[in-house]
């Protein structure tokens, strides 16, 4: 099938699947975005399991586990997306894809650079970056090939109770006593402007958009998705009884959405770059995860060659 083919094809929303023939840059734009997601799920489950053992009851602890394996889960369902297009010319088996986050070639989502500083912030990562994930998420369930639109109908049901769950801390902490409420303003005032920059560049520094929106990947810009997470989450900030932390937002009656003011796109840069406050941290984590734990990778494949063996 030649590009112009496969445009039309995609373009009449139609569901490109493992086998079938799609163009080069196809099939290496999703293995970048697919496993870029895949690898933001597991950086991701690493500021919230600092929690674990912290968290301030049983109750809570149990629901942070929870969310925290459903996000290995989703990492699992990305990767396994990504293998499928494997071809031998692009390397997209699991060791390949992992082992470029590991040496930080691959990107994974900025905002895992970030620490989570007090159980506030657990809150303030349900509420803010799990419902980032969403609003770009949702688009995505859209997206052309099949098994990346399909893994994304089950993450977006489970990341919605992440979402509530983390609203549900700041209620508490908001409805508590007057240091709670200022835990609560602390960690939105540290994750509003890095939840923002999930999103990505501005739409006309997107170096990805345009091809992504040919190929029905992207269903949405960058900047559309934004406006919309923070029309949404303006009104719940002001429910919890907190102040965004920007001295530029404004509702705009004209437009019918909120205007609001420039993000810190030096510090995005630098986060990219590897220079965020836990890039190192988070990698070194991963490094020493996968050396620790080989033996488990080893003694698996060996027990299922035995089996193999057997029932042959
Ligand atoms: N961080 O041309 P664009 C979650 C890179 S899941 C780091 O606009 P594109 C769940 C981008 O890769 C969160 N890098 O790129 C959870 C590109 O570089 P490249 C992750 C970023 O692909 C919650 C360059 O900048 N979600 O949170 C970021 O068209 C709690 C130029 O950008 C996804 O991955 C960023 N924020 O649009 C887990 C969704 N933004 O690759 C645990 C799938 C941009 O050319 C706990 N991905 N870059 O070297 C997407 O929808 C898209 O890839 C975008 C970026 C929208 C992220």
């Amino acid at each position: 099938m030649d590009t112009e083919k496969f445009l039309q094809y995609v373009q009449a929303e139609n569901k490109v699947e493992p086998k079938d023939m799609m163009p080069e840059d196809y099939r290496k734009l999703l293995v970048r975005q697919i496993s870029q997601h895949a690898h933001s799920e597991v950086v991701g489950m690493l500021p919230e399991a600092n929690w674990i053992t912290r968290a301030p009851s049983l109750r809570r602890k149990m629901a942070l586990l929870a969310k925290i394996q459903d996000e290995a889960g989703h990492g699992l369902y990305l990767y396994a997306a990504t293998e499928t297009l494997n071809n031998g010319e692009i390397a997209a088996d699991r060791d390949s894809t992992y082992n470029d986050m590991l040496s930080g070639k691959a990107k994974y989502s900025s905002i895992f650079n970030y620490p989570a500083l007090s159980w506030a912030d657990i809150g303030a990562i349900g509420w803010l970056v799990d419902g980032a994930a969403i609003m770009n998420q949702v688009m995505l369930m859209g997206n052309s090939y099949g098994p990346y639109s399909r893994a994304m109908l089950r993450i977006c049901k489970e990341e919605s109770f992440h979402q509530r769950q983390g609203y549900e801390i700041l209620m508490t902490l908001c409805r508590g006593t007057k240091e709670q409420k200022q835990l609560a303003q602390d960690a939105l005032d540290r994750f509003w402007w890095p939840a923002l920059m999930m999103f990505g560049p501005n739409d006309d520094a997107s170096p990805n958009s345009q091809k992504s929106m040919n190929y029905r990947v992207k269903r949405e810009s960058n900047d559309s998705l934004r406006q919309r997470f923070v029309d949404v989450t303006v009104p719940q900030a002001e429910f919890l009884g907190l102040k965004i932390p920007d001295k530029n937002l404004k509702w705009n009656e004209e437009t019918g959405h909120y205007d609001f003011g420039d993000l810190p796109w030096d510090e995005f840069n630098e986060i990219l770059k590897g220079n965020g406050p836990c890039n190192k941290k988070r990698l070194e984590t991963k490094r020493k995860a996968q050396a620790e734990n080989a033996w488990v990778k080893e003694a698996a494949i060996a027990y299922a060659s035995k089996v193999k063996e057997l029932t042959k």
